[in-house]
């Protein structure tokens, strides 16, 4: 491991305060998509310590949960004010981890910041309701308590961030956390936890041991926190696949699961869109982050009338794209994770020409030899709506559809397994209310004017049907993190039953 990536990756891992010696000795192989080198030989955590920093987590709820709220809110302040002085080495090792251009890198580690600003307020506002009781001297309210120890399963495409909308969350609540980063991603998790754990050191001792707990590994420990009846709530990114069989397992012991899943995101752009800000919005929505967020849009709508003018632009853009090294500052598209995810993209061109598509773009492109997997973004014009279309492919292909009417662009739009994100583009005010209104988008997060990908913390962040129906950040998602407590209260001398039932004994 002398490599100069590797050699990068030393010194950031050292500079935000994890241990350098973390990084050799192990048996899980981590490679920087960059170059294809390896940056680490990383230990597994064994089943036995897994056990351990759950029971570890479970002991810290039991302290955690009676701190007041606000002082959690000031212990995740603390854990924003040092993410905020990481933020450069955070971001680079982000972009040398996963291959992200390092705008993206940095922009990422800016969300985990505002999701702690966010739940810092939030501390101050876990609010429940009081209603009126049917009966006289009798107050009915509800309050929210901590529920427990959090499982965190993350994926390598936000190998931060997605910890963060969860992590921050769940402290202000009043829970612990136990991660299990994505295998494809474990240095960036080292390096997070080595921060948690400098904020639990200092915060003396209302913060416990075991508050912040990190597992590296493959299914087999994933299925360790699914299966594990001390962690009620179970967070998980991933694909569809891995949620179905989460969800179940979590399901069977009564568990509660968050799910974030797969998307296969579209965007419709109609006759009165503004088609320079389309083009620049479907430019990075489709091939930011070569391809590779569950919001990446997947899918374009054009109508008939503005297709010539706005496709052939757009393929222009994409003949023309940077590819690069991610470091390098002019790079718009980084390279995929790695040679599956090439593979994976290969195969759906081929489905998609196979299906009569006409493919602009594609192809392995040489940026840092053979070990790295760079891929030029492919735009596929297709005739209809083929199987190929309504399959997600984590890779940066945009199928390209002419439409006529509105309803036969969301008609499409929602003809797919997927729920996750969608947008419009229009002045017509008729076009954006019928997308947004209830016969519109079916899915969680609906934009005007915008593409479908680089969702704000603010909101609740997640979508239906195969994207598996979770909410993170913001909005009122912190309720997943919570037990809602239903409390009635009789002030009164005499005892009057609700619903009016007599039972005088
Ligand atoms: C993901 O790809 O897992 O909306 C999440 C976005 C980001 C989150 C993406 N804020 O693109």
């Amino acid at each position: 491991m002398t490599n100069a990536v590797a050699a990068e990756t030393r010194d950031l891992i050292a500079a935000l305060g994890a241990d350098p010696a973390l990084l050799a000795g192990g048996t899980r192989i981590v490679r920087s998509p960059i170059t294809g080198d390896v940056i680490a030989e990383v230990a597994e955590t064994t089943p036995a310590e897994a056990a351990e920093r759950i029971a570890a987590a479970a002991a810290a709820f039991r302290v955690w949960r009676t701190v007041p709220a606000p002082r959690r809110g000031e212990f995740v302040r603390q854990l924003g004010e040092e993410l905020r002085g990481a933020k450069e080495a955070l971001g680079r090792l982000v972009s040398l981890e996963v291959g992200k251009a390092l705008s993206e890198g940095l922009g990422e580690v800016q969300e985990m910041i505002d999701i702690c600003d966010f739940a810092v307020g939030l501390s101050r506002q876990l609010y429940g309701l009081c209603m009126p009781s049917e009966r006289g001297d009798h107050r009915l309210t509800e309050q929210w308590h901590p529920i427990g120890p959090v499982g965190v399963i993350s994926a390598f495409n936000f190998p931060v961030a997605v910890w963060s909308w969860n992590a921050a969350l769940a402290f202000v609540c009043g829970d612990s956390v136990v991660w299990k980063p994505s295998e494809k991603a474990p240095l960036t998790a080292l390096a997070v936890h080595a921060i948690v754990e400098r904020v639990i050191g200092n915060f003396g001792p209302d913060a416990p041991a075991g508050l912040a707990g990190l597992i590296i590994g493959g299914r087999d420990l994933g299925e360790l926190l699914v299966d594990d009846k001390r962690l009620p709530v179970i967070s998980a990114t991933g694909s569809t696949r891995m949620g179905r069989t989460v969800g179940e397992r979590v399901a069977r012991r009564f568990g509660r699961s968050i799910l974030e899943l797969g998307g296969n995101n579209a965007s419709i752009v109609t006759p009165s869109a503004d088609l320079d800000l389309t083009l620049r919005a479907v430019a990075f929505g489709a091939m930011g982050t070569a391809g590779q967020r569950c919001t990446t849009m997947r899918r374009l709508f054009v109508h008939a009338d503005v297709y010539d003018r706005l496709v052939p632009r757009l393929i222009e853009v994409y003949r023309t794209i940077s590819i690069g090294d991610p470091r390098d500052p002019g790079t718009l598209v980084g390279p995929l994770i790695d040679g599956e995810a090439f593979a994976a993209m290969e195969r759906a061109l081929a489905a998609a020409r196979a299906a009569g598509g006409r493919v602009h773009g594609g192809g392995r492109v040489d940026v840092n030899g053979e070990a790295s997997f760079y891929a030029r973004p492919a735009l596929v014009e297709m005739g209809e709506q083929a199987d190929c279309v309504r399959e997600e492919t984590f890779a940066p292909i945009l199928y390209v559809l002419k439409y006529r009417t509105l309803d036969e662009a969301i008609a499409w739009q929602n003809d797919v397994p997927q729920g996750l994100s969608s947008s419009i583009f229009a002045t017509d005010i008729r076009e954006v209310e019928q997308f947004l209104s209830a016969a519109g988008s079916d899915c969680g997060i609906a934009n005007v004017n915008m593409g479908t990908s680089g969702a704000e913390i603010g909101g609740a962040f997640g979508g239906e049907k195969e994207t598996g129906g979770g909410r993170e950040s913001g909005s009122d998602s912190w309720k997943a993190y919570m037990r809602r407590q239903t409390n009635a209260i009789n002030y009164g001398r005499i005892l009057p039953l609700a619903q009016g039932v007599k039972f005088d004994i």
